[in-house]
């Protein structure tokens, strides 16, 4: 008999995917990879044990080569041929920017090269400058789109330029990165005046979380700008720190699952999902674990989203 390979068995992986840490001997359609440092954070640190803490929770949803039946669409989701591995984590080095900020633009290169779409595990946001830098590897234009609470158009906070409060700012200055669109903006942020001024004034679409409530799904889609490639950059304080706890800057007035889901589904009719990461995850914070299961099973939407893509013309 074949054995039944239950969640709770086994070596730690992404949903029990299979591992794949020599980038050169990548074969697959969505290549899941860790960036654990949390050195950009200038308040609660933690968010360095998330790519291991969420794969520890993923792997109660992991299903294998049969994936899950979505009942809701009727669809058969994540199942073989769709070919999803986890590729460990980026080498960092705590404190050295250049050095892990190098390692993780190469490696993101390196799966674009290998045609598999990265889904990357922070780590704080500051992780999506070299990752967004990585995208020029496609040689095309692509559209940003991130939810979180905060703008994270900072330029700078003494002379550090990369902090996590700094992501957005730094990927409008790339060639290669076009339109942005930023959804769940609230509160007591990171961001001065000037800051929104500088983002409105690159283009970037804003929708405060309460927009998004009060305007609807389609009524955010519909602000969205139309593109041929999205970078999804998903800060998981975007949510409602109700939902997400663990996370290093918590605030009230976020966005909820399904209507994240519901926009993200959207997007991913209007042009194709090139790359993905999911920050600020921090454990230290997370005690029941909530946070963790948000972000694995958000990471699993986007590979169905992608799955979906690469079944029609956009994949
Ligand atoms: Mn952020």
């Amino acid at each position: 008999m074949e054995p039944l390979n239950l969640p709770i068995t086994g070596i730690c992986s992404f949903g029990k995917y299979p591992i794949c840490t020599d980038l050169d001997e990548l074969d697959a359609d969505i290549a899941v990879l860790g960036v654990p440092v949390d050195f950009a954070v200038g308040f609660m640190s933690g968010a360095r044990l998330a790519p291991r803490r969420i794969r520890e929770a993923s792997t109660q949803y992991g299903r294998g080569k049969t994936g899950y039946y979505d009942f809701e669409s009727g669809k058969q989701r994540l199942a073989a041929p769709l070919k999803i591995v986890d590729c460990g984590d980026v080498d960092v080095l705590h404190s050295d920017f250049n050095y892990t900020f190098a390692n993780v633009t190469e490696s993101v290169k390196k799966i674009i090269r290998k045609g598999a779409v990265p889904v990357i595990m922070g780590g704080d946001h500051s992780i999506s400058i070299p990752v967004g830098k990585a995208l020029e590897e496609l040689g095309e234009e692509v559209c940003v789109i991130q939810f979180d609470a905060h703008l994270d158009w900072t330029d700078h906070v003494g002379p550090l330029k990369t902090g996590n409060g700094s992501p957005m700012r730094r990927m409008s200055e790339m060639d290669h990165i076009g339109p942005m669109a930023q959804i769940g903006l609230r509160g007591m942020g990171s961001s001065r005046k000037s800051d929104f001024d500088d983002a409105r004034k690159y283009g970037s679409v804003l929708i405060s979380a309460r927009e998004a409530e009060e305007i609807g799904v389609e009524g955010v889609l519909a602000k969205i700008p139309k593109a041929k490639n999205y970078f999804l950059t998903i800060d998981i304080d975007g949510f409602d720190m109700s939902i997400a706890p663990g996370v290093a800057s918590p605030l009230p007035g976020g966005l909820f699952y399904n209507q994240e889901c519901d926009i993200i589904d959207g997007i991913a009719k209007m042009g194709k999902i090139v790359a993905a990461d999911l920050v600020e995850v921090d454990p230290m914070f997370d005690p029941s674990g909530i946070t963790l299961r948000l972000a694995s099973l958000m990471m699993m939407h986007v590979f169905a989203k992608i799955e979906e893509q690469k079944q029609t013309d956009k994949g």
